[in-house]
């Protein structure tokens, strides 16, 4: 049996970081903690680049354009989508998991969805601390887990 696995290994591949301004004082730790992981795990700051959006609804688009390029292995996308009294969340947090994984089986790359989804600010503080739990270093992790396994499954199957 053969097992492809990834190594985490982060040699040549760019990472591109999609953040939503709106709830930027969540999103800014998020961006804290994924930052954090690409440099502990060796990624250079000349192999990343930020692109930041109004909203989490407008991150599809974001993603869509980065991966047309072709220039990025792996794209991560940051937010935080806080239930209000609307409906109004339930179409911006569906759009923004639907509209990833459209970029991202489309093109056929990692497209990491690391926006928060709560029902209220504590859930998404608790979520994006810069001391425990942070959902946006998780993100950065699946992301160079992700971008290696691509490669690993491509070499195989080539
Ligand atoms: N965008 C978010 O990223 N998080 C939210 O919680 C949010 N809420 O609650 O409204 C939100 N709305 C803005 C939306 O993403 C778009 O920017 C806007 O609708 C314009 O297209």
């Amino acid at each position: 049996m053969d097992i492809i696995e990834s190594d985490l290994n982060i040699k040549g591949r760019k990472f591109a970081i999609i953040l939503s301004r709106f709830n930027e004082f969540i999103g800014s730790q998020l961006l804290e903690g994924a930052l954090d992981c690409l440099s502990k795990k060796g990624v250079k700051d000349d192999n990343i680049v930020l692109i930041k959006v109004p909203g989490a609804f407008e991150i599809p688009i974001a993603a869509e354009k980065l991966a047309e390029t072709g220039k990025y292995s792996v794209i991560i996308c940051l937010g935080a989508v806080i239930r209000g009294g609307t409906p109004h969340f339930e179409y911006v947090a569906g759009a923004a998991a639907t509209g990833i994984q459209t970029v991202s089986l489309k093109y056929g790359i990692p497209v990491v969805f690391g926006i928060l989804t709560t029902d209220n600010v504590e859930q998404a503080i608790e979520r994006a601390s810069t001391k425990k739990m942070n959902k946006g270093w998780d993100a950065a992790m699946t992301a160079i887990e992700m971008g290696c396994l691509m490669d690993k499954i491509e070499n195989k199957q080539g």
